[in-house]
């Protein structure tokens, strides 16, 4: 990418999205382009096609989404399966109109089956049953997976698809309602030293495992992707270890420095049981996570004391 290249940020105020444009600053691109929902609804086809006929973007990073933790996605199926299918594919045919250079669409791991062989590899896609919490979430990711290969292989057009796993880190959602975990205990843990309560509750029995990836790593990958690989087949970004939801409570515990006793809601769903991607792919092509997981997890408790507190 040139440094004057016209780069559509589609998502730019949530976590990755945000992350991919504070990257970009950082590196001296300075044609960068961003919509808020206000200005460009996603899942309005005709107002997408509109927009990449006026703005004409050579890059495409699309991070846009609707996405939540493992309630949300149980919650509400509906939001997750139409409004993701719907941007995906108004902005994969509006950027092929447009005739644009390159697009990245970022996919999730919960694309793979629910009980796959771990690490997940990325030939695992389709081969089993997934997780009933994110089904309708993953069904539509595996959608613009399929969309981004299917226009490679009828159009030529260069459109390459990522997998990270579960991230974390600034602009994050903490609501506790919607939230992935990482958020929900930095909130948790925070409220009750604040308020001297003795403990904090943690869903589901504490013993699935999760890898968790800094949002500033998977933007670093998403760059490095954009510029080196070209290929049909997905690819997966993650740090390639992982630790139990208890083991992270303990973390977050202390990097926020509550003193008091961890319960487990055991009413609430665990979600899969194992989610560790494989990183030979990525790390072959000369790619590999830098940032420790308590070096990330005291960043964002810093981002979140200064910006939600
Ligand atoms: O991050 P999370 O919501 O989503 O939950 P998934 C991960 C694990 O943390 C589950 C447990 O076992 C939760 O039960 N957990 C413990 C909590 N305490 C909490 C809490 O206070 N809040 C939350 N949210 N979880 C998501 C998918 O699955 O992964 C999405 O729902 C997406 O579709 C994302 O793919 C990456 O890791 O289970």
């Amino acid at each position: 990418m040139e440094k004057h290249a016209r780069i559509y940020i589609a998502g730019h105020r949530g976590l990755v999205g945000s992350a991919i444009i504070r990257r970009l600053r950082q590196d001296g691109y300075t044609n960068l382009l961003t919509a808020t929902s206000q200005e460009l609804d996603l899942r309005d086809q005709a107002a997408v096609r509109a927009f990449f006929e006026k703005e004409r973007p050579d890059y495409v990073f699309l991070a846009a989404a609707k996405v939540g933790g493992i309630l949300a996605n149980s919650n509400f199926p509906a939001d997750f399966i139409y409004q993701n299918l719907m941007i995906e594919a108004n902005v994969i045919e509006s950027a092929r109109l447009a005739g644009i250079e390159k697009l990245l669409f970022l996919g999730s791991t919960c694309i793979y089956p629910k009980m796959a062989p771990q690490p997940l590899k990325e030939e695992y896609l389709l081969t089993a049953p997934l997780e009933p919490t994110n089904e309708w979430y993953a069904v539509a990711k595996i959608a613009g997976i399929k969309l981004c290969q299917a226009y490679q292989r009828q159009y030529g057009c260069k459109f390459i698809s990522v997998m990270p796993t579960n991230l974390y880190g600034p602009e994050d959602n903490f609501d506790l309602e919607s939230s992935h975990v990482m958020p929900a205990l930095i909130r948790k843990f925070h409220q009750a030293r604040q308020q001297g309560e003795p403990t904090v509750t943690v869903w589901g029995t504490g013993k699935p495992l999760r890898e968790f990836l800094h949002v500033d790593d998977c933007a670093d990958a998403c760059l490095f992707l954009m510029e080196h690989y070209e290929g049909e087949e997905i690819v997966n970004i993650g740090v390639g270890s992982d630790l139990t939801i208890a083991e992270l409570a303990e973390l977050v515990k202390q990097a926020v420095g509550f003193e008091g006793e961890i319960v487990f809601d055991t009413s609430k769903p665990d979600g899969t049981p194992r989610k560790l991607v494989d990183v030979s792919r990525i790390n072959a092509l000369g790619w590999r996570a830098i940032i420790p997981i308590e070096e990330g997890i005291a960043s964002t408790y810093r981002w979140f004391l200064e910006n939600k507190a």
